[in-house]
């Protein structure tokens, strides 16, 4: 064999093992988020302040759904995601309280953010979600870069101010 060609045969297996091992890496990355995610807990706060909390496979146990939605970042234009996770009122349903008598439904966030949705909205069957998936991917944690590991997302509203990024728990009042 050439030199050059010696060279070329040497990269091209530099190259090949350094994205084997990336690939590996990743993998394990992939691995760490998910159970980074399962073990995310959301929490419902009751009347008494009493909690109920959900890892992520209980909540996807209570009727997982796909749904599109238009993103409104703050300087960008719309972009529509598809998005996995449960109605937020299938949550209150399993937690048994009621929210035919409570005005609105209060998520509070990581970074101390909060919303107060109206309980209209709440109530309707294709509305106010608590999500979990991205376009097919888990969307992770404020410190993994992303908007999760819970978001919820209000599919019919214009504007995605009250849309909230890192949910941490719930209550209706
Ligand atoms: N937890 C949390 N949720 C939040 C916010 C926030 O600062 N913290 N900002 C809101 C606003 S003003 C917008 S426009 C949407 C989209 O935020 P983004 O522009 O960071 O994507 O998230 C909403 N939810
Ligand atoms: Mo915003």
């Amino acid at each position: 064999m050439k030199n050059s060609n010696k060279f070329i045969v040497g990269i091209i297996v530099v190259l090949v093992v350094a994205i084997c091992i990336t690939a590996y890496l990743n993998r394990e990355n992939v691995e760490l988020n998910t159970q980074q995610n399962n073990d995310a807990i959301f929490t419902v706060f009751d009347s008494e302040n009493k909690t109920i909390s959900y890892n992520m496979s209980q909540i996807q146990a209570l009727g997982e759904t796909n749904f599109k939605a238009d993103l409104k970042s703050d300087g960008k234009s719309a972009t529509e995601h598809e998005y996995t996770g449960v109605l937020l009122k299938l949550i209150y349903m399993d937690s048994e309280i009621e929210l035919s008598d409570k005005s609105v439904v209060i998520v509070t966030a990581a970074d101390g953010y909060a919303v107060s949705i109206d309980i209209g909205k709440v109530i309707d069957d294709d509305n106010v979600y608590l999500v979990y998936k991205r376009d097919g991917e888990l969307i992770l944690s404020k410190e993994n870069g992303g908007d999760g590991p819970y978001q919820v997302v209000i599919r019919k509203d214009a504007f995605s101010q009250y849309w909230c990024k890192y949910a941490l728990s719930t209550e209706a009042k």
